[in-house]
């Protein structure tokens, strides 16, 4: 089992001696890295206790897939945007329906109320506490690309409407902005994130009734807009298609499943080369058997 370590090297004999073959700390310096990785290590090349210094948000995605990571709260390492933001974060590198442990190494309370409003408005699943009170918290990740708290496809249908100026085809992946107001019900109470599926004109003139498959980003876009302010945008990216803007047209969408939370990446190259892995994993899941027949009302 992987593990990801987002605490003190104090844990890593813990979790060596609890059966994790692998465990990877992410540290805020090259002193704690020698600490995390010496301890357990293995010679051979037998995985064991690794390091990565730097932010959650720069461990690279083939050190993973993680297993279990443990979180300490107050835990330097945990970097920008806290425990929030690390959670956020290393969900991009856990195995579907894997789990985090959170707890805290300065006393501070760590219940289940405390970390549900944390992640309030996330996709992960609050399974309970462990141990006495104010001790830890197990949270899960949702599992087979499932979106979070939905059973069934998603059906919504929206005007395109002018985006933020942001020029997202200048950047390689064209987004079509749905009107808020006309996925209101749909989108109301969805995680901020990432989620795929399919998508077809309703009318205007690219109504050539081709189904195309797509990735939506349901969210505040945190890489460029740093108040609190910004209004949510509902963006699809139309997979395999170089047509025209789309403005003024309607587009049914159909979203199937989630893929991740939105985030806040280091820089413009950090999203795109996320959002190129995002298209990747859409493609594969909508590519399958299982998608080969969509619901006949849609
Ligand atoms: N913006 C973010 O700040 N964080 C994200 O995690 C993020 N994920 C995205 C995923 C996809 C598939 C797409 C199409 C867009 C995403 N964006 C994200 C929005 C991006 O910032 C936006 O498309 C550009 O700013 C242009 O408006
Ligand atoms: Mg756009």
């Amino acid at each position: 089992m992987r593990v990801l370590n987002i605490s003190s090297s104090a844990a890593v004999d813990l979790l060596r001696e609890r059966g994790a073959l692998d465990v990877l700390s992410v540290v805020p310096d090259e002193a704690e890295a020698a600490v995390a990785s010496t301890s357990a290590s293995t010679l051979g090349n037998e995985a064991a206790a690794r390091s990565w210094v730097g932010d959650v948000v720069s461990v690279p995605p083939y050190m993973g897939p993680f297993s279990v990571a443990v979180v300490d709260r107050d835990w330097d390492g945990v970097g920008d945007g806290g425990l929030r933001g690390a959670l956020v974060k290393a969900s991009l590198m856990m195995r579907p329906g894997g789990h985090f442990l959170v707890y805290s190494s300065r006393g501070s309370l760590v219940d289940r109320d405390a970390v549900a409003a944390v992640v309030r408005d996330l996709c992960f699943e609050v399974v309970g506490d462990v141990g006495a009170d104010g001790d830890a918290v197990l949270l899960c990740v949702p599992d087979g690309f499932a979106v979070p708290n939905v059973s069934s496809p998603i059906k919504m249908a929206g005007e395109v409407v002018a985006g933020y100026g942001r020029g997202s085809r200048k950047l390689g992946v064209p987004t079509a902005n749905l009107r808020p107001d006309d996925v209101a019900s749909e989108t109301d109470g969805l995680p901020l994130g990432v989620y795929f599926g399919f998508v077809r004109h309703e009318s205007g003139s690219g109504n050539d009734g081709v189904v195309r498959k797509m990735v939506m980003n349901i969210g505040k876009r945190p890489t460029f807009v740093t108040d609190n302010g910004p209004e949510e945008s509902i963006e699809v990216h139309v997979m395999d298609y170089d047509g025209g803007d789309f403005y003024g047209e309607r587009l049914a969408v159909l979203v199937v499943g989630f893929l991740r939370p939105e985030m806040k990446f280091d820089g413009l190259d950090a999203l795109l080369n996320r959002i190129q892995t995002d298209i990747g994993m859409a493609r594969s899941q909508l590519d399958g058997d299982r998608w080969k027949c969509l619901p006949g009302d849609w």
